[in-house]
């Protein structure tokens, strides 16, 4: 099986990892923070891009600030934090220039792009913003780094939404793109582009064609969180039901800070290539349901069939979960299930949390988290005219 490397280049071997530096693309979000973390904790110096916002999006970083309350210079990319291994820089991957010159400035040993439009649902209606966010700015941070002087090691987060309708079961490296939304057809196309510049320049590119992977991190628009967050909620009497859309989706579903592992290990590699990154186990979207709120102690039944199904508790009765056309999508995914042999050959690399005890572990934290909150924050508004969330 090939990892689609480029044998005749030889790359330098990766600095000491106190010499190590990192720049994170999409800090702020659920894999850049557990990144962050992974690297801090392994002695780099992080660099982090961060978009200006009229709302603050750090809550998953705060912990790891020097100075939580400061903010990165508006007019300039001077360092945050000073004296902690953590900077922020502003930015946004559609600002080349200034891009370029943030490169140039902390000439990083890794760039890791984690950044995008990750909403699959979200990509039917947003789809010029998805190409822009997850394939063209791809092209344009390979083609910023393969001006650089000294030669950077990238990470490109593939997903394995490039397989769609795959036809192999369980997908690796080498099964045939077959995309079914305009994200999965984005990430294809960054997938075979930083192939190209991989074998094209000799660039050391990687590209990790990652399964869902989750975390009490993980926005609440994703369907794992959406449930866990949803039985906390009702565990605590504080939301009656919530509505989902496919519940016989399959998928292989793992947990976020073991894949961020995955990630640094493909930058510390000797040789580029791409990596599967999936558990090999699936289970559906009804059956991540009832192991979440059977962790919370409440029993899950699902009733009815199709667009009239409904998961009622067995103790009292209630329907919890609902099913609301505006949550299925024109096209789904497949059972995509993973086959991360070749990672754990080449890199080491086994995750150990599967799909309900994913389920089970983020419901105990959203327990806790509902528990120490003011119901008011508990019942924020939600727009109800947003479709597909
Ligand atoms: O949680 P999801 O929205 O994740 P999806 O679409 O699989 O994508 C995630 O994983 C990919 C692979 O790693 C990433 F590339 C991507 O960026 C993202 O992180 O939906 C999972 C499944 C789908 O089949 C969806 O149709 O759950 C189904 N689903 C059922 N009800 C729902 C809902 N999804 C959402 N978001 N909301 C629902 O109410």
């Amino acid at each position: 099986m090939t990892a689609h490397r480029q044998p005749s280049t030889v790359h330098r071997g990766a600095p000491s990892s106190s010499a190590r530096s990192a720049l994170i693309i999409g800090i702020t979000g659920q894999d850049g923070s557990y990144l962050a973390e992974h690297l801090l904790a392994g002695g780099y110096t992080v660099h982090g891009l961060v978009r200006r916002a009229s709302m603050f999006n750090r809550s998953r970083i705060d912990h790891l600030r020097a100075a939580p309350s400061s903010q990165p210079a508006a007019h300039s990319s001077k360092p945050e934090a000073q004296g902690s291994r953590l900077t922020l820089h502003y930015g946004d991957l559609n600002d080349r220039t200034s891009l370029r010159r943030l490169l140039k400035t902390i000439a990083p040993s890794e760039v890791y792009l984690l950044a995008g439009q990750s909403h699959v649902g979200l990509s039917f209606e947003i789809p010029e913003v998805t190409c822009e966010e997850n394939a063209m700015a791809t092209l344009g941070l390979l083609e910023a780094l393969r001006d650089l002087e000294n030669p950077v090691r990238f990470y490109h987060a593939s997903s394995s939404e490039i397989f769609g309708l795959p036809a192999d079961s369980p997908q690796n490296e080498a099964t045939p793109f077959n995309p079914v939304n305009p994200y999965g057809c984005a990430k294809a196309f960054a997938t075979q582009l930083c192939r190209v510049y991989r074998s094209a320049y000799g660039m050391f590119v990687c590209s990790g064609i990652s399964y869902n992977h989750e975390s009490p991190r993980r926005g609440e628009n994703f369907v794992t969180r959406k449930i866990t967050l949803g039985a906390a909620r009702i565990k605590a009497g504080r939301q009656a039901v919530f509505a989902l859309g496919n519940l016989d989706a399959r998928r292989d579903w793992g947990y976020a800070p073991e894949y961020v592992a995955a990630m640094a290990r493909m930058l510390q590699a000797r040789q580029p290539g791409d990596y599967v990154l999936a558990t090999g186990k699936t289970c559906s979207v009804r059956d991540f349901a009832t192991a979440a709120f059977a962790e919370l102690g409440l029993e899950l039944k699902f009733k009815g069939k199709g667009a009239g199904e409904t998961g009622v508790r067995t103790d009292t009765g209630a329907v919890v979960i609902t099913i609301d056309p505006r949550f299925h999508r024109p096209a789904d995914a497949a059972n995509l299930t993973g086959d991360a042999s070749l990672a754990k050959k080449a890199l080491g690399w086994a995750p150990k949390v599967t799909g309900t005890d994913v389920a089970r572990l983020m419901a105990r934290v959203d327990r806790e988290a509902i528990a120490g909150l003011k119901p008011e924050t508990c019942f924020k508004h939600r727009d109800r005219r947003v479709r597909r969330d």
